[in-house]
């Protein structure tokens, strides 16, 4: 297979391709939720896939905090902004660590010395090539969301999103000419050059441009955000958040203080958002990339929402899912293993701890779980706990070869439930071998050459879980004597990876009941 065909697109001086891969910044006002649990986890099987690969890879995630939504939550309890800022930024990144998200970075929008000054360059570029104007803004605006509404935008007159009345704005801001970006935008996006998915979500953001981009408000009043990245040159405006926050990929990998950084991993290869803030993602964005003329990012993926048991997540309905708990009652892996199957692509999904269960029992306990103690118990028993020498099962390496190039195209959508699904195939056509066979009844060559074969086979699975479900997934490397790193494009294919001679362990069920 093409290395190219799995890698991020630019090769570095040393060689080696890079992979650059973001989160949203969460907003700091309330608690992390399955939501944004999904979101980290998609993309940091993304990072792990591609360290897997051997690419030098980063994954940028964090906290998203200059809102209005957050000054009003802190005049209501009478403290200071920062105060909450800090107490849910802390949250996220404790939960970014519960989930495993193996970030490199984790920014954060009140940081003066990393965030504010690449905020400020970017409205400086953009401001003197003349796409900055004064004007007055009169309209609506959801402080829940931070975005700006027009009447047609609302649902009985209320936010789309968080079924709110907007508040009536008439103030003196900065404005960005959006409008002048349309045609490029669409070309970017027709073209390939930015390109986002699913499908659906493309379309619906091309016919959004084909309507006509109107300038958009970016700034806000002083007196009004008291906290934020000032505009430059007028201490009475700050930057409108989305404004700034969208600069965090850019600021997060050195823009403003390690520029040697930056050029190394900018252009983003992909950025992972929910549907919700794809319009911010997919025409703001590179329209301000375009004003400030930087690159353009390689691929914007645009996930569904998750609902629980059916209804919309809500803290009115009490139903919103912690996933500290979750984790704390079913251990990491499953709960990340569960989350990526559960959302299909270009859909939204469904929670349902019934629908857990029923998965963690029948795909991750009984197939998977089931073929490593299976094996290893065979190994164990009939060849004193070591590999056999034997002749590989050609049906069964071809099928390993296979699930390679299939699941690095998958990656690439990318499409995490149907990957999943590609290695679950690869495990039940192990379990398949060993009963077609009767490998427990097998004697002599033919139980080394099933033996043999079967033992590459699971070495293979437990990299290519890897990325999903690194907890077990490194627990059966080590019961292999696997290296879960160092592993490049090539020598990830490579036939053999439990040689012969290698000393095996048996190991507790990896999922237990
Ligand atoms: O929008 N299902 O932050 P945010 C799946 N700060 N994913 C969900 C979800 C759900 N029910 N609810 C939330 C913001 N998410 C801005 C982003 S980026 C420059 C600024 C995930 O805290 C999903 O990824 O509201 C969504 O886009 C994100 O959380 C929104 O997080």
């Amino acid at each position: 297979m093409a290395k190219t065909e799995q890698s991020g697109g630019k090769t570095l001086a040393n060689g080696r391709k890079k992979f650059y891969v973001t989160t949203p910044i969460y907003y700091v006002n309330d608690k992390p939720h399955i939501g944004h649990a999904y979101t980290s986890t998609a993309t940091d099987v993304l990072a792990r896939w591609h360290r897997l690969l051997g690419d030098d890879t980063f994954l940028l995630t964090g906290t998203d905090e200059n809102t209005l939504k957050l000054v009003e939550k802190a005049k209501k309890e009478g403290v200071e902004p920062r105060e909450i800022a800090d107490r849910y930024a802390e949250r996220f990144e404790a939960s970014a660590k519960v989930m495993e998200i193996s970030y490199d970075r984790f920014i954060r929008t009140t940081d003066e010395a990393k965030h504010h000054p690449g905020a400020q360059e970017i409205w400086k570029r953009i401001e003197s090539a003349g796409h900055i104007y004064k004007g007055t803004y009169e309209g609506l605006y959801c402080v829940d969301c931070e975005a700006y509404y027009t009447e047609k935008d609302l649902t009985d007159g209320k936010c789309p999103i968080h079924s709110t009345p907007p508040q009536k704005l008439k103030e003196e801001n900065y404005f960005f000419k959006l409008s002048a970006f349309g045609d490029q935008v669409k070309e970017a996006i027709d073209s390939g050059k930015y390109e986002v998915v699913p499908e659906t979500r493309r379309n619906e953001i091309l016919s959004v441009i084909a309507g006509g981009l109107k300038d958009v408000s970016c700034s806000r009043p002083a007196d009004k955000l008291t906290m934020g990245v000032p505009v430059p040159g007028d201490d009475t405006q700050r930057m409108y958040v989305w404004f700034e926050a969208l600069t965090n990929y850019l600021n997060g990998i050195g823009f403003g203080w390690d520029e040697k950084r930056f050029a190394r991993y900018w252009p983003a290869d992909i950025h992972v958002i929910g549907k919700e803030i794809s319009r911010f993602h997919a025409a703001i964005w590179p329209a301000m990339l375009l004003a400030a003329e930087l690159p353009l990012p390689k691929k914007l993926y645009v996930h569904g929402f998750f609902t629980m048991e059916g209804e919309k997540m809500s803290k009115s309905k009490g139903n919103v899912v912690d996933p500290f708990e979750l984790v704390e009652k079913h251990g990491v892996d499953p709960v990340r293993y569960y989350l990526l199957r559960a959302l299909p692509y270009a859909e939204d999904g469904d929670f349902s701890e019934r629908r857990f269960k029923e998965m963690y029992d029948s795909e991750l306990a009984n197939d998977l779980g089931n073929l490593a103690s299976r094996v290893l118990t065979l190994v164990e028993k009939k060849c004193d706990g070591k590999v056999p020498e034997g002749k590989a099962d050609p049906k069964l390496k071809e099928h390993v070869a296979q699930t390679h190039h299939e699941l690095a195209n998958l990656l690439d959508a990318p499409k995490f439930a149907e990957a999943l699904e590609r290695l679950n195939g690869l495990v039940s056509l192990a379990n398949r071998f060993i009963e077609e066979n009767k490998v427990y009844q097998q004697e002599g060559d033919d139980l080394n050459g099933s033996l043999y074969t079967l033992a590459q086979t699971l070495g293979h699975l437990a990299l290519l879980y890897q990325p999903f479900i690194p907890g077990k997934a490194g627990e059966l490397q080590q019961r292999l004597g696997l290296k879960p790193d160092g592993w490049d494009a090539d020598s990830l294919l490579e036939w053999e990876k439990v040689p012969a001679g290698t000393k095996v362990a048996k190991g507790e069920p990896l999922f237990p009941k």
